[in-house]
């Protein structure tokens, strides 16, 4: 069943710190819009964060596309432009290895992502060592407060991961309902018939285009929003094609404002 609770109700018992601020900032910001900024420098990325910001709850980051990436050019002014406008971050990582390598690849490495990223996502193919590996390494990392979403669903044209594999993923993810805070998945998960408080985020989400050349394929934000999306992640709707950030920023949150409106009956 969808979740029709309110944002701030849904913080006031979650578990999970993470998901407590993410949900007041959302009702605080009035929007449940994730930027999505695959971009290839630094410069680029930041100039479209800096002009999307006051639109967002959450920037969505491939860390690994930036060619001219490092810790201080890039990460350390990310972070002041999350406390300017008020947003988390996520790195969407994707692991999809065996507990003891994702511990180190989520801490270490080139990019340190416990180090700077809120929330981070792992595949559930390995099995749930997964998430006990990427939770040790951010105990081990920051004193601050990290979520995990797990990857039930996939947006793209042929994706293997539904039916039973989804199913599995759900179960991989009540393994650690204090760490694991919700599914980039299509649609509700069931969280909230069984006393759990997923958040669903969801990818492939466009009001313009249907879908790329290499299998994406896009829903619209009242769509996703009405079979239990909390949270619209949209890339190239927001900038791609030469759209206007600012225009597309102000569009795609006022329209998944009033899907969440609509929904909880506000
Ligand atoms: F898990 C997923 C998924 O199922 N579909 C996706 O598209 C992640 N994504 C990411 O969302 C993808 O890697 C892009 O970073 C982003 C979608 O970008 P778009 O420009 O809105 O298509």
């Amino acid at each position: 069943m969808v979740n029709t609770q309110s944002y701030t109700d849904r913080a006031s018992v979650h578990n999970s710190a993470v998901a407590q601020r993410l949900f007041r900032l959302m009702d605080s910001k009035k929007t449940n819009l994730c930027a999505s900024v695959d971009v290839k420098t630094t410069n680029e990325f930041l100039s479209l964060i800096d002009k999307l910001g006051p639109y967002i709850c959450l920037v969505k980051t491939h860390i690994d596309i930036i060619d001219d990436f490092s810790y201080e050019g890039t990460i350390e002014p990310l972070l002041k432009l999350a406390k300017k406008h008020q947003f988390m971050i996520f790195e969407d990582r994707k692991f999809a290895d065996i507990g003891n390598t994702v511990k180190s690849q989520y801490s270490g490495g080139v990019y340190k992502i416990a180090q700077w990223s809120d929330i981070t996502n792992a595949h559930g193919i390995t099995g749930a060592g997964i998430v006990q590996g990427l939770k040790a390494a951010a105990k081990e990392t920051t004193d601050e407060p990290r979520g995990l979403l797990m990857l039930a669903e996939l947006s793209s044209k042929g994706s293997l991961a539904y039916g039973e594999y989804t199913d599995k993923t759900i179960e991989i993810a009540k393994t650690d309902k204090e760490f694991v805070i919700g599914f980039i998945a299509q649609r509700d998960m069931g969280g909230s018939e069984e006393g759990f408080d997923w958040i669903v985020m969801t990818p492939g989400v466009g009001l313009d285009d249907k879908g790329d050349a290499l299998g994406q394929q896009y829903r619209t934000v009242d769509e996703v929003v009405s079979t239990g999306t909390d949270i619209i992640i949209v890339g190239r709707g927001l900038f791609g094609n030469g759209r206007d950030p600012e225009v597309e920023g102000k569009r795609y949150r006022d329209a998944g404002w009033n899907a969440y409106l609509k929904k909880t009956g506000q």
